[in-house]
């Protein structure tokens, strides 16, 4: 069966000398540098759902970028960029949705030295992360959220304030945690306490701005030279909601641009990082379309840190 649906997007030129991502963007599988996949399913959300439409809005942005980058000096027409489209999935129906995520995600990973998915809600990165622990083996977790998700597991109903203890109580769950941009106020004690029980690694956004990125991201260089794989997820309301007004949950004293993307730079250099996951851009939330242009952005960034020998 195939797995993906075609994605569709209309992306007009203005100018025959502009390359834009679009140019580069084949759509054979074949071997690649870097595979996208589109994951629309938002229905474990809790609040304010819409985070389905985020792989149409980031494709129709991040493809009419242009390819060249000054900051790592870089061309994204060097590489062999796949739109795999997006995965299949039902919004009223977990296990099938769950299931085709898992095996979607082992199709990007084999043929491709980076994997970027495009969310969907958080409850994505559960199978994701499943797949690539059983496929990698020791496995560096890397998230970039203003909450913990480690909600109790209320069956049928799920929420996707869940998606991590759906992971750790998984046989085959990650080595190594690291929970970044956790914010003040959208948390409870309780939960900070699992968490930590849990051996999660918690840096709130003040110590952060205290220690410096740099600095306080060395622990996550020593978690991957333990581990076989490295895989970051992005919650998009680790952003400041003046930001991110495009999610779920938008959370105040959350991440500026440039510290976004300063994090971001330091987790490329990380050698044996092959997957990353964005969830929870909620489009429709989205004054002018900021949130889905940071975010698409971000996405020619990370593709350029990680492949640019310029950091
Ligand atoms: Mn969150």
């Amino acid at each position: 069966m195939n797995l993906f649906n075609k994605p569709n997007y209309s992306i007009s030129r203005i100018d025959k000398n502009e390359l834009t991502l679009k140019d580069v963007i084949a759509e054979s599988k074949d071997k690649c540098d870097v595979s996208l996949a589109g994951i629309p399913f938002d229905g474990a959300t809790f609040g304010r759902p819409g985070a389905r439409y985020a792989p149409k809005y980031i494709r129709e942005h991040l493809l009419s970028l242009n390819t060249y980058s000054y900051e790592f000096d870089f061309d994204l027409s060097k590489l062999k960029i796949l739109d795999f489209g997006d995965i299949k999935v039902s919004n009223t129906d977990f296990n099938f949705t769950f299931e085709n995520i898992f095996k979607a995600s082992k199709e990007c990973m084999k043929n491709s030295k980076l994997s970027i998915y495009i969310g969907g809600d958080h409850s994505i990165t559960y199978p994701l992360v499943k797949a690539y622990c059983e496929n990698y083996g020791k496995l560096n977790l890397i998230i970039l959220d203003a909450h913990h998700d480690i909600r109790e597991i209320n069956e049928p109903y799920s929420s996707s304030g869940t998606f991590l203890r759906r992971i750790i109580y998984e046989e085959n769950k990650p080595s190594y945690i690291f929970q970044i941009g956790i914010r003040d106020f959208y948390n409870n004690y309780y939960y900070y306490k699992k968490a930590k029980d849990y051996g999660i690694e918690i840096l709130t956004v003040d110590k952060i701005r205290k220690v410096g990125i740099k600095k306080i991201l060395s622990m996550t260089f020593d978690a991957a030279k333990q581990s076989d794989v490295t895989y970051l997820s992005i919650d998009v309301d680790v952003l400041d909601m003046l930001y991110a007004s495009g999610t779920n949950s938008p959370c105040i004293n959350g991440l500026n641009s440039m510290e976004f993307l300063n994090i971001i730079k330091e987790i490329c250099k990380i050698e044996n990082l092959k997957a990353v996951d964005i969830v929870e851009l909620a489009p429709l939330y989205d004054l002018n379309n900021y949130t889905t242009k940071l975010i698409s952005y971000s996405i020619a960034y990370i593709i350029a840190a990680k492949f640019s020998n310029n950091q």
